[in-house]
């Protein structure tokens, strides 16, 4: 019996066409779009990337901005992820007493919490939020109910 040399013989040359594909150029490359080298989003915590300013929001995500309107430095937060906003650099400091303007792109209720004035509200799935100018700037951290 001459078939195992036969898918030996297949197994090599789909090998072979692999190594081709994904040359090690390619393999670089994919991995310095996972890991930005010398980046601060490697320092994001978990559950958090970093928009382009102004970006518009990703589905299944929770968005803050610095500014109004949705304008200025921005992060997504994958939901149920808690995160602190003092981790998140914006601009001289954190997106910590910063973020005016959100929208909930999740599908579960997010919580803005507000731990020096000890205040949580929540921001309903596909609910936007321009802070109104009680609670602009305030926000410290977000949780999820
Ligand atoms: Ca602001
Ligand atoms: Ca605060």
């Amino acid at each position: 019996m001459a078939n195992w040399k036969a898918r030996l013989l297949v197994s090599a040359t789909a090998l072979a066409a692999c190594a081709t594909v994904t040359g090690p150029a390619v393999s670089a490359a994919a991995q310095a779009a996972i890991v930005p080298a010398g980046s601060a989003a490697a320092d994001l915590p978990p559950g958090v990337v970093q928009l382009n300013d102004g970006e518009d929001c990703p589905p299944v995500t929770l968005c803050l901005y610095r500014d109004y309107g949705r304008q200025g430095p921005a992060y997504g937060i994958g939901a149920g992820y808690k995160v602190d906003l003092k981790q998140l650099p914006m601009g001289d400091g954190t997106a910590a007493n910063n973020v005016s303007s959100w929208v909930n792109h999740a599908r579960t209720v997010a919580v803005l919490i507000d731990a020096d004035e000890g205040r949580a509200r929540p921001l309903f799935p596909g609910q936007p939020l321009e802070e109104p100018e009680a609670t602009n700037d305030t926000v410290d951290l977000v949780d999820w109910a």
